[in-house]
């Protein structure tokens, strides 16, 4: 009696084992190809992850026994010989997308192979996305799949707005996380705006002894507070700054992780907190305003210096001069600015701004990078090689375009994340606009009205996140997710393998997957519109 009772429970566990088929965790971006097959592969202790003994091989093995430890409690070798029962990392001359990776799961085990490292590490994003969030998957089980995946824009980013509030590089690592996991591969980071100043810069230590910090007033709102003043300072002060130290942390650790860093330095408006340090380049010589006196040869030299520090920093191609929302009231009323437009046969104060933009894109020129700027840069117009970023609507980026010059898409509609993504009511405090979950899945870099043989200038989109009312980060995630993850797949599913309805589905597991990471989000995005 006792052999059949040991038979049959040995028959159940057979059974039970054989049932144990793992849910299927959706992706998100959704990837362009993904076929499932008959059969699951388990991952083991015996599971070996092979990789080449490259430092980027390594790294990104690491970072896959990191997370079979911390969700599975596996610990897994690593080895450079190819076996099977493997999670292999395999670099292929095939193709010629650097992002493209394939990701296949068969008896044998787990294959990523790309065309370099920034790829394979885009097809452990997505490995780790079909074991998690726990919820759903208890067991490292993987059904076979083939995945082939490529993103459908090169550029796919994000701003964050550190001036407004400063957020210590901690926290701005931990934005660049969500970054990645999202597949997404450029942090646009506006270090400099009104309010302070954010990056140090050795030839004018002003900047940051003075620019990082303002008083508290009562009753003001941080952005109607423009008195920079110094740390010691009596009375309530806030502020901080990023050492070049920091700088530099922050670039290697995004740059680990496939994202290229865009630094921002605000000119020649939005630089009060600047020029209260530096009263002698506004036009009035006593900083009462936020721009740059463009008569002042002083003016010019003392950015080309800045550039000149920022520059070493940062070794991606771009670097931003903002050149939104100037002020050009100031020139009007200033002599030096009356003169520079005699000078150079300026009629009027646009072209005295295109006159300041195109002076500072030589320089950054000659330093070998290019230039990238708000769409306002096109008024009075626009340096030859400038790229253009569009954010009051679609039109800047269009016109831009169609004239042959590169595009980042990054309308305040729906691309602002400082805007509500549900009733404002409901919500934490937001600049007001209104963007949802569905408005930016819906959003498409790419309008009718480019010319199909400029369509190719358009090189991405970007979300804006401004700070104004945002102190922390928990604040941050929540305005960034999960719309964010809405964008990543406007930007890196192709149109035709998107579907509103089978994301509503993948972004409630996506949830699930925030809270395990201990992410802050808007569960509330799922509400219905208004
Ligand atoms: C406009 S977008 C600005 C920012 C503000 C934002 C608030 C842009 C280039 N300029 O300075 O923070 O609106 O939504």
């Amino acid at each position: 009696k006792f052999f059949k009772l040991l038979i049959f429970f040995l028959f159940l566990v057979t059974v039970s084992c054989k049932n144990k088929v793992p849910a299927k965790a959706g992706v998100i971006p959704q990837p362009n190809l993904i076929e499932y097959q008959q059969g699951t592969f388990m991952v083991s202790e015996n599971t070996v992850i092979v990789s080449e003994n490259s430092e980027e091989g390594k790294r990104i093995a690491a970072e896959l026994i990191s997370f079979f430890d911390k969700n599975f409690n596996l610990k897994l070798n690593t080895s450079t010989k190819i076996q099977d029962n493997a999670i292999q990392l395999i670099i292929s001359e095939d193709g010629d997308n650097k992002e493209a990776y394939q990701l296949n799961v068969t008896k044998k085990g787990v294959s990523i192979t790309g065309k370099t490292y920034h790829g394979v590490f885009y097809g452990v994003q997505t490995l780790k996305q079909l074991l998690t969030p726990k919820t759903l998957i208890n067991a490292p089980i993987l059904h076979f799949v083939h995945i082939k995946d490529a993103p459908e824009f090169g550029w796919r980013g994000m701003m964050l707005d550190v001036s407004r509030h400063f957020f210590p590089k901690d926290s701005v690592k931990k934005v660049i996380d969500i970054l990645a996991m999202h597949k997404m591969n450029k942090f646009h980071w506006h270090l400099v705006d009104g309010i302070g100043w954010r990056i140090q810069i050795d030839k004018y230590p002003e900047l940051i002894k003075k620019g990082a910090w303002r008083k508290v007033k009562e009753n003001k709102k941080p952005w109607e507070d423009f008195e920079a003043t110094y740390k010691d300072t009596e009375g309530e002060v806030y502020g901080g700054f990023y050492t070049k130290a920091d700088i530099k942390e922050v670039v290697a650790y995004a740059a680990e992780r496939y994202i290229d860093v865009i630094p921002e330095i605000e000119m020649p408006g939005h630089s009060e907190a600047a020029l209260q340090c530096y009263p002698e380049f506004t036009c009035d010589g006593e900083g009462t305003s936020g721009v740059y006196c463009a008569g002042n040869d002083g003016s010019f030299e003392f950015l080309q210096n800045i550039i000149s520090e920022v520059v070493p920093l940062f070794p991606y191609k771009y670097l931003h001069i903002g050149g939104d929302e100037v002020g050009k009231s100031a020139w009007l009323n200033c002599k030096k600015c009356q003169k520079r437009m005699q000078d150079e046969n300026l009629e009027n104060a646009e072209e005295l701004q295109s006159y300041f933009v195109k002076r500072m894109e030589e320089f950054i020129h000659s330093k070998n990078k290019k230039l990238i700027g708000w769409d306002e840069i096109l008024e009075g117009g626009l340096p030859e090689r400038a790229t253009v970023m569009s954010w009051r609507g679609f039109e800047g980026g269009i016109e831009a375009a169609n004239a042959g010059h590169d595009v980042v898409m990054s309308p305040g509609s729906p691309l602002y994340f400082d805007h509500n993504q549900g009733k404002s009511e409901f919500e934490p405090p937001s600049w007001g606009g209104y963007n949802n979950l569905l408005k930016v899945y819906d959003f498409n870099p790419v309008p009718d009205a480019i010319a199909a043989d400029k369509r190719h200038h358009i090189l991405g989109g970007q979300a804006n996140l401004w700070t104004e009312q945002i102190k922390t980060l928990s604040h941050a995630q929540y305005m960034m997710l999960p719309r964010l993850s809405a964008l990543s797949e406007a930007l890196w599913t192709s149109p035709n393998q998107k579907n509103k309805n089978e994301f509503i589905k993948r972004i409630d597991v996506h949830f699930d997957r925030f809270e395990e990471l201990n992410y802050h989000f808007a569960g509330s995005s799922l509400a219905p519109d208004y």
